[in-house]
């Protein structure tokens, strides 16, 4: 097994720290770091593979990361340190066995240490989208997860915005893949600033979850 992490960053001052980190966790796996960058100036990466982001978004980073890859295992994680990197090992063992392992605020054991009004609009986005798609899991809205390769290659993804696992857990259910979820504890960003947080960007992401998922249901995407 070859665990190929993609981190899409967007102005995270900590990038490098992180990917000091991930390669620390990850010593005893065979594995790869991309960076999927849609900063404002380009940082210095170092001990990554870089990829300059040309689409726009989240979802899209990891579309664009993709042809990158040479690993099996795909994990996807944020670039602030929400998701703790120390959490990889024990999503990473759960892959086999399984198709889609996500790392989960909502089940036992879980946490989300982010504000109590995010906290509310996460748990509420993530119910409607799961009540909406009949997802059988908790938290398809985490960003944090580890996925085999051929899942990605057998869906055809078509995400806006930040939400991508969400699609993945509808196609995904649809073929079969088998899905499961792990408990980690999702913490308050340690550096930079939020690309959705309240303010106008983070209404206008709350309306476009609602349509991609809307969308979804209807087959549009
Ligand atoms: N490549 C790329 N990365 C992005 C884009 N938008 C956000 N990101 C990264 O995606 C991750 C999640 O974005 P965040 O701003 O942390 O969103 P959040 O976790 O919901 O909110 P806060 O942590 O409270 O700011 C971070 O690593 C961002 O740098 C984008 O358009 N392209
Ligand atoms: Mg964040």
């Amino acid at each position: 097994m070859k665990v190929s992490v993609l981190i899409p960053t967007k102005n995270e001052p900590l990038i490098n720290e992180l990917i000091e980190e991930v390669h620390e966790v990850l010593k005893g796996y065979e594995h790869e770091v991309i960076v999927i960058d849609k900063s404002d100036v380009s940082p210095e990466i170092k001990n990554a593979k870089l990829v300059v982001q040309k689409s726009d978004g989240l979802g899209k980073a990891i579309l664009e990361g993709l042809p990158h890859v040479t690993g099996d295992v795909i994990v996807t994680m944020d670039a602030d340190f929400s998701h703790d990197p120390k959490d990889l090992p024990k999503l990473i063992e759960e892959i086999d066995g399984h198709d889609i392992v996500i790392g989960s605020r909502f089940v036992p054991g879980g946490r989300n240490e982010d504000k109590m009004y995010r906290r509310f609009v996460s748990f509420l986005f993530t119910k409607i989208a799961s009540f909406i798609l009949n997802l059988r899991v908790e938290d398809s809205m985490s960003g944090f997860a580890v996925i085999k390769r051929n899942v990605y290659e057998k869906l055809k993804l078509n995400p806006i915005g930040f939400k991508i696992n969400t699609e993945i857990l509808y196609k995904g259910k649809k073929l079969g893949f088998k899905t499961t979820e792990v408990p980690i504890m999702f913490r308050k960003r340690k550096a930079g600033k939020t690309k959705v947080g309240v303010s106008f960007s983070g209404l206008k992401e709350g309306f476009r979850i609602l349509r991609y998922v809307f969308e979804l249901k209807l087959g549009l995407r």
